[in-house]
């Protein structure tokens, strides 16, 4: 049995979940359980809270986790072997009063940082030689220099509106953090067999989502072209249509300048493009 912390309730939790069950793994959903069993994979759900999964992961009371990276850095555990899944990204940064100056680094000198993140700031800012006081938060970041209680902060920030309302604006990233499956040092090699597996599923998932398959229409003249454009997983498939000169042309692009690379083959030539979706990549 593979055992699997995910938050038990929080940012991460559905977005954890819903990967585990794109893997054909089918769980009990909408459970308030502690424990989640899955009913066709040797794996056992263990909800909790996110600042516990470090521990947790160190000790062995789990196999793996699903954690924010910026919780793994920030309790020292960096160095377990992890996934990045793509979600939950956030950047951690550094934001001030909107009226304040800044001037760079050297404006934090002296100044009481708020942070829930103490130690990730303290790293950050003595590798940058800058002095400054920080004050551990737990909660509720964003607030404390509207009441006096500090002078800047350092704070996770997805979209920015929460800084903005508090009259706050962000200077300086400090990191940028996404969800991790994280491997414990202590996972038993019964266990680390389920778990190559796992994570072998998660990977053919998440390839899958950063990659789309598309079929063309292309003269035959125009086909040398195209192959040098497309950045496939090998070599395209190409078939003869009914229609003599011409071609259609299949293959699996990434996700990344995609719309770039649209525009690149229709240029060249390429007619009739269809994208489709990619359930797994398996290679
Ligand atoms: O109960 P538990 O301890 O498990 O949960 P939690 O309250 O500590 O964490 P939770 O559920 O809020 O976040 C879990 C993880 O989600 C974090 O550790 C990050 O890895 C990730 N994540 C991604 C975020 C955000 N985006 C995010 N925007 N975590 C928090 N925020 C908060 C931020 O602290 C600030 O208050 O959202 C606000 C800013 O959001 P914007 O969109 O206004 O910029
Ligand atoms: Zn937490």
């Amino acid at each position: 049995m593979l055992r699997l912390a995910v938050q038990k309730s929080g940012r991460l939790s559905d977005a954890s979940l819903d990967l585990i069950s794109e893997c054909g793994i089918e769980l009990e959903r909408n459970t308030r359980k502690l424990k989640i069993p899955a009913f066709n994979f040797p794996l056992e759900i263990l909800t909790c809270r996110d600042d516990d999964m470090p521990r947790y992961v160190e000790q062995g009371v789990v196999d793996a986790a699903i954690v924010g990276g910026n919780v793994l850095q920030e309790s020292g555990g960096e160095g377990f072997a992890s996934i990045a899944l793509g979600f939950g990204r956030c950047r951690l940064s550094i934001a001030v009063p909107k009226e304040m100056k800044w001037e760079g680094l050297e404006s934090l000198t002296g100044l009481r940082i708020a942070t829930s993140y103490p130690r990730i700031l303290g790293d950050f800012l003595s590798a940058e030689g800058i002095q400054a006081d920080i004050r551990e938060i737990s909660g509720a970041v964003e607030i404390t220099p509207g009441i006096g209680v500090a002078d800047a902060i350092c704070d996770l920030v997805s979209s920015g509106s929460t800084l903005l309302s508090n009259g706050l604006r962000e200077v300086l990233p400090v990191m940028n953090s996404e969800a991790l499956l994280v491997q414990s040092p202590k996972i038993s090699s019964a266990a680390l067999g389920i778990f190559a597996d796992f994570s072998f599923r998660i990977d053919a998932v998440l390839r899958a989502k950063r990659t789309k398959y598309i079929t063309l229409n292309t003269p035959n003249s125009a086909i040398e072209r195209i192959i040098e454009i497309l950045p496939g997983l090998k070599s395209p498939s190409i078939m003869p249509l009914a229609n003599s000169g011409w071609s259609s042309l299949h293959t699996v692009v990434s996700e990344d300048n995609f719309w770039g690379l649209i525009t690149q083959l229709r240029a060249v030539g390429a007619q009739g493009i269809l994208v489709m979706p990619i359930e797994k990549v398996i290679l």
